[in-house]
């Protein structure tokens, strides 16, 4: 019985999943990887490497950068600037609550690192690809 009920318990954390983003890897505006395929229930954990970034969601297309304070939703996020200048290495994580495409950037230096390409996709779709989000951040 005990342990029926340990298991019940252990489930959702046994099948949801964390996905690592390293965020300025090489001290190189860019997240790593640049497109994560999550499930809903899912995490997703950012760690700052480098400088001082965001982790920001944002417009697919139009006004891609920079990313608004507090995101673009729904089911938007915003970690706020985080800095490793002290090597500090602070994370951000986001559940993933929806199958919706998300997109994502870094909203510094007035969109800047943005349009320099420091972007991602989460669960990019065939019609909105992460390819065609970068070039339309590049562009914006
Ligand atoms: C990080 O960047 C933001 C925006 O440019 C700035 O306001 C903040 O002071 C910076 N943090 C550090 C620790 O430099
Ligand atoms: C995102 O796109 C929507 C729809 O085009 C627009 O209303 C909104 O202002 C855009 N957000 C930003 C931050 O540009
Ligand atoms: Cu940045």
């Amino acid at each position: 019985m005990f342990s029926k009920v340990l298991l019940l318990a252990l489930i959702p954390s046994i099948l949801a999943a964390n996905h690592a983003v390293q965020v300025g890897a090489g001290n190189a505006l860019a997240f790593s990887p640049t497109t994560i395929v999550a499930a809903v229930g899912d995490t997703i954990t950012f760690t700052v490497v480098s400088r001082n970034h965001s982790i920001t969601s944002t417009n697919f297309s139009g006004a891609v950068c920079p990313p608004p304070v507090g995101g673009v939703g729904p089911n938007g996020f915003d970690s706020g600037f985080l800095s490793d200048l002290d090597g500090s290495q602070p994370t951000f994580t986001y559940t993933v609550v929806d199958t919706a495409p998300h997109f994502g950037a870094c909203m510094q230096a007035a969109g800047a690192h943005c349009r320099a390409g420091m972007t991602f996709a989460i669960n990019p779709t065939t019609t909105e690809t992460y390819a065609q989000f970068l070039a339309n951040a590049k562009a914006s």
